[in-house]
């Protein structure tokens, strides 16, 4: 049988013979004694990309975001938060046990939170209360079927968390599908935002990675942040070459990645089920009677779909799947669906 086709994530993607050979190539230093001149030079660039003075490199996403709640809350306070968001459900509750920060998770509309619900969430002063200390957004909402935030929405969010003294983070681990959808660059989308922390293991194709940006001193902060969760590493130019390649030559094609998640959504529909949000970028989210059995039916045909926790079936596109792929495994869906 063929290699299957894996749609459960755009995580699963492998490196390119171009990535490889970059890989290979790379100068390196030691990057805790911040002397990796690949690193740097990636780090350099992921700032400038997201409009940001600085930027850290970190193994991975929830590491990311687990950085920036450590620096922008101290150990206290309450971060505001989408009840779907990554950081609340899927990163085993860090900002507690790690940052020592509450969540308070706010139900938003299609993965947004509104300027309105986040003031209505602010604390006030009274000592009973934590003080709230962030507030975070997540662009695109992962769990909401990868829609993307605008940036005036993000902004709205932004001032009001500002009139009170109170950053803004976002976990733009796909921020990239987000510009590419709202042809937007990046740097607008987080504009206002105090940190943005954003992934290359995504939708970007590199094997490990991810960037959180913001002002230098935020950094500096980030820097500590990072050695406290283990997280400092080496040689890390290995790591970093591909990250350099991708953000220079895999933004522009996220478009493919999003008219294939376009032709999945129609076979879905073609079988007559029903999506779950509007499909804007590269998540299909839908539901199906039977889900497991349906997962199992194409997983011996070579579709790989991944079943979430709440039932829902969810589909990924990415650089490792092109546009016959797409069609080809929109065609063994609608079969096996129509027959499940
Ligand atoms: N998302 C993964 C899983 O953890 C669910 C996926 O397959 O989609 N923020 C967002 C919005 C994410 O979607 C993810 C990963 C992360 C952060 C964490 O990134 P990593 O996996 O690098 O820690």
């Amino acid at each position: 049988m063929a290699a299957p086709l894996d749609l459960r994530s755009d995580t699963v993607t492998r490196p390119s013979p171009a990535m490889r050979r970059a890989m290979a190539e790379a100068e390196v230093g030691d990057d805790v004694y911040g002397e990796d001149p690949t690193v740097n030079r990636l780090q350099d660039l992921a700032a400038r990309k997201l409009g940001k003075e600085a930027a850290l490199f970190v193994p991975s996403g929830s590491m990311a975001n687990l950085v920036a709640l450590l620096v922008h809350t101290g150990r206290q306070g309450e971060a505001i938060c989408e009840a779907e968001c990554h950081s609340y459900v899927y990163e085993q509750g860090g900002a507690a046990s790690v940052a020592g920060v509450q969540m308070r998770p706010l139900a938003g509309k299609a993965g947004v939170l509104t300027a309105e619900q986040v003031r209505a969430a602010l604390r006030g002063d009274d000592a009973h209360e934590p003080r709230t200390s962030l507030v975070m957004l997540e662009n695109t909402h992962n769990r909401h079927g990868g829609a993307p935030l605008t940036r005036d929405q993000t902004r709205a969010v932004a001032e009001v968390a500002h009139e009170r003294g109170i950053p803004l983070h976002v976990d733009g681990a796909r921020i990239f599908n987000a510009a590419v959808a709202l042809r937007t660059p990046a740097s607008e989308l987080v504009r206002d935002a105090d940190s943005v922390s954003f992934c290359l293991s995504k939708g970007l194709g590199c094997p490990v990675g991810s960037l959180v940006c913001g002002s230098r001193a935020f950094i500096a902060e980030a820097h500590r942040a990072r050695k406290l969760l283990g997280g400092g590493m080496r040689q890390a130019g290995v790591l970093a070459a591909p990250g350099i390649l991708a953000l220079d030559t895999m933004v522009d094609r996220l478009a493919l990645d999003h008219e294939n998640a376009a032709l999945f959504a129609e076979a879905v529909q073609r079988a007559g089920l029903r999506l779950v949000h509007p499909v804007r970028t590269n998540i299909v989210v839908f539901e199906a009677p039977r889900a497991p059995e349906l997962v199992a039916s194409l997983r011996k045909e070579g579709v790989l779909l991944a079943l979430r926790n709440d039932g829902f079936l969810r589909a990924v596109t990415h650089c490792d799947v092109d546009r016959g792929q797409a069609e080809e495994a929109g065609k063994a869906f609608v079969r096996l669906a129509k027959a499940a």
